[in-house]
């Protein structure tokens, strides 16, 4: 047992009169400079705003656990794998030599942030934050098989990383599953041996025993649920039925057919006090599902992981736009052979992810109004096939065609070939790590009048944006694509927790005299 190879090796520490480290907390308090923009006439009018806030962060970390809707996938068993090698700090041959364990691209464990004084340090080390390796895991799958094999069915991993968690992994077997036809591809059914029978209700009672039952038998202090489950088709959102929390939990009770198992795990987990993050795209989070959070104060985040070519899209599109190149076509092909790429051949379910997909450079582009008039978008294409052959080794092909000055075109091409499940898994984990950190974190307001009653984060966790391809967001709150600002807002929300100013990269020292 023991940390994983590329661990932190230290907590930053804060020194300031405006930071107290107790037994307890890290207080901080904190001045948020943000600026109010009116429009008078001609003028727009900018006017600095201040708010004082007081941020408390307890330090205890809890024995956390982990339970995946789909635990028995390619996404499901690497992660697994993967921190079973890192607990283990697991070696292996391969043709290119001898490989070790590591969690890169993650980027709580692999990323470093700027302190100051140009030191860098992990972005863990900021606050106490779960060792992966202490992670509990568990969880369901409408696939019985066990982990072992499940790991052997996702062909993602060398044979002899495989063999050495055989023994370790066959020991786990997902619980069964809520599965109702019609959600996910109707391909899926020949997976499917591991169901809990029954009624909407009778699902929603079983996914509540199962999560109390491994919170109590593992004497976990709280459990994050996550869907990597495959993608399912969007639900409609009926008046009476998902609209209001009341409605949703008695559609439950009615076993109405337009209720996602996605959404029953959602319930079920916040029924019991979990967070619960979506990392597919389909509407899980119907409004009665997220008012049933709101009431419950739990976390949700989503939806559908960002792994590889629309996070390059939510970086690419953002130099284009943000140096005044004006990307008027962008078309994305891809293709993969595992069983995401099977489910996904399916229209209904390829639907959900092409809305996915398509909506992420929406901020980007509404922010330049020198490039594009109200409403004007460029045109965006998603095209996913299915060919077994290439497995999970996905393959992502991009052509960007962008104005430039006087009537010239630039056109970038992308091919991108990577293991897909190579990229979620580590993302998997940072959404729980940084959900889990969320838990623990209060805020309350200081002005003239004394300081409020600390409270904790909004329930929709829109700072797990940099994670997902379309962010779930507080009601009224700004979507965020761009990469960079939705790094930013981790880094900085982190900082502001010790007590730190937001990193500006302006670097004044150097530049004035
Ligand atoms: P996968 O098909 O290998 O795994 C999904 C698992 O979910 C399967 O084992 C299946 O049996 C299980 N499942 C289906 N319905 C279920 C239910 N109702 N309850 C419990 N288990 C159920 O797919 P993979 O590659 O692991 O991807 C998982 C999800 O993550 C997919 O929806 C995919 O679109 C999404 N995703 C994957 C990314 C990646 O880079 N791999 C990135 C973004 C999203
Ligand atoms: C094919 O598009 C399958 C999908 O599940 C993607 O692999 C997944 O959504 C990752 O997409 P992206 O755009 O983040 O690489």
């Amino acid at each position: 047992n023991g940390t994983h190879n590329s661990s932190r090796k230290y907590l930053v520490r804060v020194q300031s009169d405006k930071v107290t480290y107790n037994n307890d907390v890290i207080q901080a308090d904190y001045e948020y400079q943000t600026t109010r923009v009116t429009t008078q006439g001609e003028t727009i009018v900018a006017t600095p705003v201040s708010t004082n806030y007081q941020f408390q962060t307890k330090r205890h970390v809890p024995r956390t656990g982990l339970m995946l809707v789909g635990w028995g996938g390619n996404n499901g068993s690497t992660l697994t794998a993967a921190l079973l090698a890192n607990k283990h700090h697991l070696s292996w041959n391969t043709k290119e030599g001898v490989k070790d364990a590591n969690l890169f691209g993650s980027i709580t464990q692999s990323s470093t942030v700027p302190l100051g004084d140009e030191v860098y340090v992990p972005l863990n080390s900021l606050l106490p934050m779960v060792d992966p390796c202490d992670l509990e895991l568990d969880g369901w799958d409408i696939s019985g098989l066990d982990l072992a094999g499940a790991m052997n069915r996702a062909k993602v991993l060398e044979w002899q990383l495989q063999q050495q968690l055989v023994q370790e992994m066959s020991k786990m077997k997902p619980r069964p599953a809520a599965h109702i036809p019609g959600f996910v591809a109707s391909n899926q059914e020949t997976r499917v041996d591991n169901v809990i029978t029954g009624n909407r209700q009778s699902m929603v009672e079983q996914l509540r025993k199962d999560i109390a039952e491994f919170k109590a038998s593992r004497q976990l202090e709280t459990v994050i649920v996550i869907w990597t489950a495959n993608t399912e088709r969007f639900a409609e959102i009926r008046e009476g039925v998902n609209d209001t929390a009341a409605n949703l939990l008695a559609a439950i009770r009615a076993n109405h057919s337009e209720i996602a198992p996605s959404t029953l795990y959602a319930v079920a987990s916040i029924l019991e006090g979990c967070t619960y993050i979506n990392g597919s795209p389909q509407n899980t989070f119907v409004p009665g599902c997220v008012e049933l959070a709101e009431k419950h104060s739990t976390f949700l985040g989503g939806d559908d992981f960002k792994s590889g070519q629309t996070k390059l899209k939510s970086v690419l599109v953002d130099f284009l736009v943000s140096a005044g190149i004006k990307p008027a076509s962008i078309v994305s092909y891809n293709h993969l052979g595992n069983n995401d790429g099977k489910n996904l051949s399916d229209p209904m379910q390829f639907r959900s992810k092409e809305i996915s997909k398509s909506n992420v450079v929406d901020d980007m582009v509404g922010s330049n109004h020198i490039l594009y008039q109200p409403g004007e978008k460029p045109d965006h294409c998603v095209v996913i096939k299915y060919v077994p052959y290439v497995g999970d080794s996905k393959r992502a092909m991009d052509e960007y065609m962008s104005e430039i000055m006087l009537g010239g075109h630039n056109t970038i091409v992308v091919h991108n070939t990577c293991e897909d499940s190579l990229l979620a898994a580590p993302l998997i984990l940072d959404l729980a790590l940084v959900a889990e950190l969320c838990e623990r974190i209060t805020v309350a307001k200081r002005d003239a009048s004394g300081t409020s009653e600390h409270q904790p984060l909004r329930s929709v966790l829109s700072i797990l944006s940099y994670m997902c391809k379309a962010p779930q967001v507080p009601k009224g709150a700004p979507v965020v694509n761009a990469l960079f600002k939705q790094k930013a807002c981790i880094e900085n929300v982190l900082r502001a927790c010790i007590g730190l100013a937001p990193s500006n990269h302006m670097l004044l020292e150097h530049m004035v005299r």
